[in-house]
């Protein structure tokens, strides 16, 4: 039984690729803008410390090919063109560490291409 088997693989793919998570953004302007570089076969910086609580617009630009950036545990994949940067908005909720990494096949090193953005939890008084 050939059809239900693939059925179930295409549930599968489904539910991995439209996990239901949405990015949490918010409205007005940031509190702090980070730049995140995307190059053969690095992204620049690796890691992205945020505070727990602010409102952070990532801006993401490539160096030279179409790249992607994908955080799976804050509902983040974008595409991003060279000359066209990729501007998110994202409210740092949960204290955690997501890893990020380029979404797109872009070439030989792609699978290099990864990091996280570190929310850092907010010190109680
Ligand atoms: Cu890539």
């Amino acid at each position: 039984m050939a059809i239900p088997a693939l059925l179930l693989a295409l549930g599968l793919i489904l539910s991995m690729t439209s996990c239901g998570k949405r990015t949490p953004t918010y409205a007005g302007p940031p509190d702090t803008v980070r730049q995140i570089v995307m190059k053969k076969w690095e992204i620049d910086p690796a890691l992205v410390e945020v505070p727990q609580g602010a409102r952070v617009e990532l801006v993401v630009t490539s160096m030279d090919v179409e790249h992607g950036i994908a955080v799976p545990g804050l509902g983040i994949r974008e595409p991003v063109q060279p000359e066209h940067p990729a501007v998110i908005r994202l409210l740092a909720q949960t204290p955690g560490v997501y890893p990020m990494r380029c979404s797109v096949l872009c070439g030989r090193g792609h699978d290099k291409m990864t990091g996280a953005i570190v929310i850092t939890a907010r010190s109680t008084p």
